[in-house]
């Protein structure tokens, strides 16, 4: 057999890059020099044998962009809903209004909801559930200004794309106007989730009821045009391949260089268990930490990446952070679509266990808020570095 020259790219006796991978060396010499990956490149990169290769270089950038500092924040999950007229067979979570397990939360109770937990003062509310048949816009509005009436200092992260999307039809207003009634109600930002594989043939399998594609990067384009930040997630470990993989993030980096709106990606792998896909197997440790990694080389023009523990379990997600994500996520303190799949990872962690699984990584933890700006805490309060 033929033995392939080495490569290298030594710029500093710390980072020195070999590989016998040669599809590698040309990827390797863009990400060095700070140039876009094409296509090919991100499927190259989900084939090359050379896993660790692949993490060093997508570690590379991590440091290039963020040194040591790995974020998490102080956040409690809401789920107003579960009752959903999608069915996707992805989900375990959403249920139909009359099945056994449906729920759907009173405004008191969702705001009671959200004081219970941990003592530590939350940052953030992420709020998302299903798409419910009768529930009104204006129950939303609602929802979110007594959260804001009652927790003036606390980021409401809310509403997918999926959401208010199916807001808007409900309600017979454009997704502009609906956007701009939930943030004049309260919304600081949005969350990445129901982007699942923008590719039609995947969508049609796993999730044929929501919106398609095109209309779910349309709706975060409105969002960001209207001065909200978003995250952007990419479901995969399911029916999709490494072509769908790659289109999904090139349209999202696409999109992003046309409003620079999103804050962070986030893969995350498939949980089958009570779904209508609970044939297909989970994916391995390597596959999360190759999907971090091809997300932050690709996703050249996003400024985080996140390996969100609760999906990918706290072990993996502390090795992740040498694979090119830099953020953890946070307390979460309830977590409920995961759980439905059977996820085994705990409900929350505290703050405390979350700075001890990033400092055992070797890393620096940073609480940050929403937006990554710096918090600082006294006693049960905190402030945010402008
Ligand atoms: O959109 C649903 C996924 C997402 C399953 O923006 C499933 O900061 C795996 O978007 N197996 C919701 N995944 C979670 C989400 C999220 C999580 C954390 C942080 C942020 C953020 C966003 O979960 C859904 C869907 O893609 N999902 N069912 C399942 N069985």
């Amino acid at each position: 057999m033929e033995t392939q020259p080495q490569f290298r790219v030594a710029s500093s006796p710390r980072h020195s890059f070999q590989t016998d991978d040669r599809r590698l060396h040309a990827i390797a010499e863009k990400v060095e020099a700070g140039e876009r990956l094409s296509f090919d490149d991100g499927v190259a990169l989900y084939r090359s044998p050379d896993f660790l290769a692949v993490g060093w270089l997508a570690n590379r950038v991590r440091e290039r962009m963020h040194g040591d500092i790995t974020y998490f924040n102080v956040n409690r999950h809401i789920n107003p809903t579960n009752v959903c007229v999608a069915a996707c067979r992805l989900c375990a979570f959403g249920r139909r209004k009359d099945a056994p397990g449906a729920y759907t939360m009173a405004l008191e109770q969702a705001w009671q909801r959200a004081a219970e937990g941990y003592s530590e003062a939350v940052t953030e509310f992420h709020i998302v559930g299903g798409l419910h048949p009768d529930l009104s816009l204006d129950y939303f509005l609602d929802l979110v200004r007594g959260l804001k009436e009652r927790f003036p200092q606390v980021h409401i992260k809310a509403f997918t794309m999926v959401e208010i999307a199916f807001f808007a039809r409900r309600a017979k207003l454009s997704v502009r106007e609906t956007v701009q009634k939930l943030k004049d109600a309260g919304v600081d930002s949005m969350p990445g989730g129901g982007a699942e594989i923008f590719a039609d043939r995947v969508r049609h399998i796993i999730c044929d009821h929501k919106i398609d594609g095109s209309e779910w990067l349309d709706t975060a384009r409105i969002v960001h045009e209207l001065g909200l930040r978003s995250n952007a997630t990419m479901l995969y470990g399911h029916v999709e391949n490494d072509e769908d993989r790659v289109d999904h993030m090139v349209r999202l980096r696409s999109l992003q260089d046309d409003t620079g709106g999103f804050q962070t990606f986030i893969p995350l792998s498939f949980h089958p268990a009570n779904t209508a896909l609970d044939h297909l197997r989970t994916t391995t440790g390597l596959t999360d930490l190759r999907q971090i990694a091809v997300g932050r080389l690709m996703l050249d023009n996003f400024a985080h990446v996140k390996a969100y523990w609760q999906m990918m379990t706290d072990k993996i997600a502390q090795i992740a952070l040498r694979f090119g994500a830099d953020d953890i996520d946070g307390t979460v303190i309830e977590e409920k679509i995961y759980h439905d799949a059977g996820a085994q990872t705990p409900q929350g962690l505290r703050r405390s266990d979350l700075m001890r699984l990033i400092t055992a990584a070797g890393r620096t933890p940073v609480e940050r808020d929403t937006l990554y700006r710096s918090v600082e805490r006294s006693g049960d309060t905190f402030t945010v570095a402008v």
